[in-house]
């Protein structure tokens, strides 16, 4: 057989350096990234010949940044799959059509490196590559999200200029391997660099800094020895010395207390910034520090829409900032090692790390997981390869306190060689895998978008027996368990995290998870007329592509955060403010190892939503864990709805935000809404008798209410198989007709029945509408609605849709704000007064969907240049909901439904108002259990009183 090529052979090349920790040295090192010469062949044959000689010509080149992928600087385009191959399954053999980049350029080595030994390194490119240096090939490598170094001491010139020359392919055998749910990009997208290596320098470290019962521990490994220094515990002591450590502060994501510590060898000096933690599962919990921890996590994926995965230093500080800043406490590196840097910062600011190895074969599910290299053994060396770059690279942060095999490559005999290679290398940290079905190389059950019911029994030790082996399945139920992935964040949502954070703080089997994702990976990119919005799949031309499912973060691709995200802040905040049954405030503290001193209590007083009082609590000390009650600061005066507002803010700068900045807060009603309306103005009103709606209120021309059932459909509801969405347009909801039964004069009033009903259905909708003159001006709407007919699955929607001119473009309410929120999605809303712009209340979600709903609205106003309608909600006599929810936008939901990026979303000439009486949540059925029971809505008679006056 001849023997395959280099990027075809799974074999990782021999000539690729034992992988060692990631250091700052004070070695010479020099930098590669910039500009290289460069040129795109479109397969691996037609890539230029002889290219690696330093008298090669490469005068007509064009430049590419390193680091970068050449598909975001116009070579090729980027293609965007979930788990399918965009490529034949045929391993380990990838077409011939191989886009392969040829990088060159030349670097001046100092004549001081003369007899050095010297290194080349690289952090990551995609996928496989093979370098040269003044000619000579040096090696070969893949696992695009790996380091590899190779000697290159025999070639490189000291004194001289050296021609690196770097041929990358697009596909190699570790394409296989590389099956991640995201963008398929090219290239060296991360740093390169030369390293002299000093004779008698540090070859490797492993800091092994651990904290039991009150006391420190520090050994750290260096081959061949070496002085260890940690000036500021005193500790001076040699290389492999087990060191007892005295007064030293542990690490922990909440308090990420680093010492500077330094390895120094006649060679070579290593900075290394340490923390004691111990990480360990006793008595079926993972603890660190003895602690149990509770993951408030969100899965990560590289990402910046402009750079894909070839993200600076400020992109990942800004990932970091932000989730400390919204109560984040973990990361899974989904579904690789990220740049080393990030890593720094986790470790610095205080983040728990799940560090996933670059694995993931997932396309192999689509041919019933046959030839999956996962149990194959021709492939055993290139993961326990993969395994051993990253456990290197990595082993000295306190913040990774899991290592996990990879993601969704099924199970087999190669996981093995992984977790055994973790496990002898590093016994001080548990390893994490998801796909195998009786949990077997796990250390921890962990499990994806299992429901809130099922993790409740998992919290149990209840559930469902998994795999045949009985000695298996006990050590599995004796495990902690996690959601690697849950809260599937596409689009509208998720819904349901309320549920699940309270599984998480009830059993303590439960210890949390992580959310699936952190980001959109949507590209900026143009369309034909020049506007600018984020690509998705099928967005640049792919023959296959899986679409917007690329887009499911918690954060908009700009990083701008998601209402999502300000949910999830809400949901895992780490102090619970909340009113007791006797009239007190209890304030619980939820950190693991902080008290609350770091922070201020400032409570506020608002009536009718405006602030009347305002004060600071005084709080006693609360230790990590524990509660306090306290009085009310203050108790209700006027006869208005008045609400009590604490909010926990930081009363000093952290490192991660300044003082101020808000962790937690709650509220307290103090005083119920009043039964009766404010002093109101009426205006002129007319009423349409033949189509039953109202065409003039408080002297606005409008048109409406209809009753309205749909809403442009969320991600969620329009999973591919039996939608929500697919039911809804079946039935014909978003195209209701209306035939007015009835107009009566009635007790000085108005007397309209409408049925609402799509065409080709016997079921619809009858309602009551009653206008009468309000005492005081303005009109009052009493409604009732009831279905009539077969009504089966869930609705999305019972509202009254009106339009307006364009020109009220303002809105105030009084009721949830200040962001949008649906009924499994709102804890992040909180009871106040706000204004916003027409426009800023949509929420442009990477694909349009129904968003920007403001729930429990007790009054809004819709104003322009000359006054505007006041729309008050009002008691009923049988204790209906007294608010509303409230949509305002420039476009009708049949054109949200249609676009297909918000550049696609014009505004009409009309604002177009709903009024909800009732509205579905939102779920997560994108990638997870639906909407909960508690948050469903079925057709069912509601009711409404709402008064219209002049604003
Ligand atoms: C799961 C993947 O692990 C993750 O990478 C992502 O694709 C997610 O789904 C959906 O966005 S796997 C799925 C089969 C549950």
């Amino acid at each position: 057989m001849t023997p395959l090529p280099y990027h075809e052979d799974p074999r990782p090349d021999p000539r690729m350096l034992a992988p060692r920790a990631a250091v700052r040295s004070n070695a010479p090192r020099l930098s590669l990234n910039g500009h290289w010469r460069f040129d795109m062949a479109e397969t691996v044959a037609e890539a230029p010949a002889g290219f690696a000689d330093p008298g090669y010509d490469d005068g007509g080149w064009a430049e590419l940044p390193v680091p970068a992928h050449w598909q975001l600087h116009g070579y090729g385009r980027p293609a965007y799959t979930n788990t399918r191959y965009p490529f034949p399954i045929d391993p380990p053999r990838v077409p011939t059509e191989n886009p392969t980049g040829s990088y060159r350029r030349t670097v001046a080595v100092p004549a001081e490196w003369a007899g050095e030994r010297i290194v080349l390194r690289f952090e990551g490119v995609d996928s496989c590559f093979a370098a040269w240096v003044n000619g000579h090939e040096v090696g070969t490598a893949q696992g695009s999200r790996l380091p590899s170094e190779f000697d290159v001491t025999e070639a490189v010139r000291p004194g001289a200029e050296n021609l690196v020359a770097v041929r990358v392919h697009q596909w190699s055998a570790g394409s296989y391997l590389e099956d991640q749910d995201m963008w398929w990009m090219s290239g060296i997208f991360r740093d390169v660099a030369l390293l002299a290596r000093p004779a008698g320098g540090v070859a490797d470290v492993f800091v092994h800094a651990g904290y039991e019962d009150g006391v420190g521990s520090l050994r750290v490994d260096v081959p061949g020895g070496a002085r260890v220094l940690v000036p500021e515990l005193g500790i001076d002591a040699a290389a492999g010395d087990d060191v007892r450590v005295d007064g030293v502060q542990p690490w922990s994501a909440e308090v990420p207390r680093l010492y500077d510590l330094r390895v120094v060898t006649p060679g070579e000096r290593v900075d290394l910034r340490v923390g004691f933690r111990t990480v360990r599962i006793s008595d079926g919990l993972l603890t660190v520090n003895g602690e149990r921890v509770l993951l408030r996590g969100v899965n990560r994926h590289e990402f910046h829409p402009d750079r894909g995965r070839a993200v600076t230093g400020q992109d990942m500080l800004d990932d970091v900032l932000l989730m400390k800043r919204h109560n984040i406490n973990a990361v899974r590196t989904s579904h690789y090692p990220p740049h080393p840097h990030f890593l720094e910062l986790c470790d610095e600011y205080g983040l728990y790390v799940v560090d996933e190895c670059d694995l993931e074969t997932h396309g192999f599910v689509h041919v019933g997981w046959r030839g999956n290299p996962t149990d194959d053994p021709a492939w055993g060396d290139a993961y326990e390869d993969r395994m051993r770059r990253m456990v290197e690279r990595d082993k000295n942060h306190a913040c990774v306190i899991m290592w996990s095999l990879g993601n969704e490559s099924w199970t087999g005999r190669n996981l093995e060689r992984m977790y055994r290679y973790a496990h002898d290398r590093d016994p001080g940290r548990p390893v994490h895998y998801e796909h195998c079905p009786d949990g077997r190389w796990s250390d921890v059950y962990s499990r994806m978008y299992a429901s809130q019911a099922e993790t409740d029994l998992i919290g149990r030790r209840e559930e469902p027996a998994r795999g045949v082996d009985p000695v298996q399945d006990a050590a599995r139920r004796a495990a902690p368990f996690v959601l690697c992935e849950y809260a599937h964040a596409m689009g509208n949502g998720p819904g349901g995290l309320t549920e699940y954070q309270e599984l998480f703080e009830s059993h303590p089997r439960c210890q949390g998870g992580f959310v699936w994702e952190w980001i959109d990976h949507g590209i900026r990119t143009r369309d034909g007329e020049g506007r600018e919005f984020f690509g998705y799949g099928g967005d640049f031309g792919e023959e296959l592509h899986d679409g917007n499912f690329v887009a499911d973060g918690l954060l908009f691709p700009d990083r701008t955060p998601s209402p999502g995200l300000h949910e999830f802040a809400k949901v895992i905040e780490p102090v619970r403010i909340t009113g007791t049954p006797d009239g007190r405030l209890r304030i619980t503290n939820l950190h693991e190892v902080r008290d609350l001193a770091h922070l201020r209590f400032r409570w506020t007083v608002a009536e009718d939503g405006i602030e009347v009082e305002a004060g600071e609590l005084d709080l006693p000390a609360v230790a990590a864990g524990g509660s306090v009650e306290l009085d009310r600061p203050a108790e209700a005066g006027g006869d208005a709805e008045t609400w009590l507002t604490v909010r926990a803010v930081l009363a000093a700068d952290e490192p991660w935000a300044p003082a101020g900045h808000e962790v937690a807060w709650g509220q307290v009603q103090l005083a119920a809404r009043p039964r009766t309306a404010a002093a109101l103005t009426g205006g002129a009103v007319a009423l349409d008798r033949v189509r039953g709606v109202l065409t003039e209120v408080a002297d606005i021309p409008v048109d409406g209410p209809r009753l309205d059932a749909w809403r442009a459909p969320t991600d969620n509801d329009r999973i591919p198989h039996d939608s929500a969405a697919d039911a809804w347009r079946t039935i014909g909801l978003h195209r209701l007709r209306h035939r007015v039964v009835d107009v009566r004069d009635e007790d000085g009033g108005v007397v309209v029945r409408t049925r609402s009903a799509p065409a080709a259905l016997d079921a619809g909708f009858l309602s009551t509408m009653r206008w009468a003159p309000l005492a005081g001006g303005g009109l009052l709407l009493d409604v009732s609605v009831r279905p009539e007919g077969d009504w089966t699955g869930p609705i999305p929607r019972l509202g009254l849709a009106w339009s307006l001119p364009a020109e009220l473009d303002r809105v105030t309410w009084y009721g949830g704000g200040p962001g949008e929120a649906y009924p499994d999605t709102r804890r992040a809303a909180r009871i106040g007064r706000f204004t916003s712009s027409v426009d800023d209340l949509q929420t442009p979600y990477v694909m349009p969907q129904e968003n920007g709903r403001r729930a429990g609205v007790r009054w809004a106003e819709l104003t322009g240049r000359g006054g505007g309608l006041r729309i008050e909600a009002l008691p009923t006599d049988d204790g209906d909901p007294e608010t509303f929810g409230l949509t305002v936008r420039r476009w009708t939901s049949a054109d949200l439904d249609a676009a297909l990026h918000p550049v696609d979303l014009v505004p009409g000439d009309r604002v177009r108002l709903t009024v909800d009486m009732a509205h579905r949540g939102v779920g997560t059925a994108s990638c997870g259990p639906d909407v909960l029971p508690q948050h469903e809505l079925h057709a069912a008679p509601a009711r409404l009183r709402l008064a219209l006056t002049r604003a």
